[in-house]
């Protein structure tokens, strides 16, 4: 099911689940969870290239955008529960919209070639979403609540919290699933080579993942200063950095400067 951005909605059912879960949680059995975040695809002008975890955009303004895949490498142990976030824009760049978002789930997925198991949605949509916004200026998803007469909107990051998915029984492991998929569209004019735009952890207080351990299943925890990361390296997180090409003015005045040194140089010598 695709969602559009919106407000927060009622996840208490999620939060309940997960907590009777983690109330399961005895001794750690570690194996590690791997977060990947994938561009797949673009479409529109302006995408000069994508390639893994990286965004490459023209100077030429246009309507492009691009589709990432939040990919989960599921060790040995197993997942029982997943529940990951993303934030985007946290430098308030407001670089991206997001265009829509999805989870997916794995109904009678035949995992390990063996068994079929079932991973699906706890909520049939996210615990809360937020788009980045560039302050007192109406982009896109970003009018509600609009602003009082008078008073500055401040900038917001983007979030996208909880991408969730759970089982009561044995859940998938030894495999990759494409957990969740965002496409987002840039915005030119902001687009900047500063870092990485779109993060991976456990940044809402719900988030966390359990493996298939029995009789109950024990939780992973997240590198270091994600939340919860007590027990670091068992989830390890992915970003996503979208960059411009070089300005295209920088060689060609180079070498017309160049060029100007060698004509004014033999009159020179006259
Ligand atoms: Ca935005
Ligand atoms: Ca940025
Ligand atoms: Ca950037």
């Amino acid at each position: 099911m695709r969602h559009s951005i919106g407000r927060a909605r009622n996840f208490s059912s999620v939060k309940l689940a997960l907590a009777t879960l983690a109330a399961l949680s005895l001794a750690a059995s570690a194996s590690a969870i791997s977060v990947d975040l994938v561009v797949t695809d673009a479409a529109g002008s302006g995408i000069a290239s994508f390639n893994g975890n990286s965004v490459t955009v023209t100077e030429i303004s246009g309507t492009g955008s691009f589709t990432v895949d939040v990919q989960l490498d599921i060790g040995d142990a197993g997942a029982s529960v997943a529940g990951m976030s993303l934030e985007f824009d946290t430098d308030l760049s407001n670089e991206l919209n997001v265009v829509s978002y999805q989870e997916l789930n794995w109904s009678l997925v035949n995992m390990m070639g063996t068994v079929s198991r079932t991973f699906t949605q706890l909520s049939a949509t996210l615990a809360s979403s937020q788009e980045s916004c560039s302050g007192n200026v109406a982009t896109a998803g970003c009018t509600e609540p609009p602003p009082p007469p008078g008073i500055a909107k401040p900038p917001q990051e983007g979030q996208l919290y909880t991408f969730e998915a759970a089982t009561t029984g044995t859940g998938p492991d030894n495999t990759t699933l494409t957990f969740a998929r965002v496409v987002f569209e840039v915005n030119w004019s902001n687009i900047t080579s500063d870092g990485d735009d779109i993060f991976s952890g456990f940044f809402n207080a719900q988030d966390g993942m359990f493996d298939n351990g029995s009789p109950s299943a024990s939780a992973y925890c997240g590198s270091p200063g994600s939340n919860p990361e007590t027990c670091e390296g068992d989830v390890t997180f992915s970003n996503i950095a979208v960059n411009k090409v070089p300005e295209p003015g920088v060689v060609p005045l180079a070498l017309l400067a160049t060029g100007g040194l060698l004509l004014v140089a033999p009159r020179r010598r006259r």
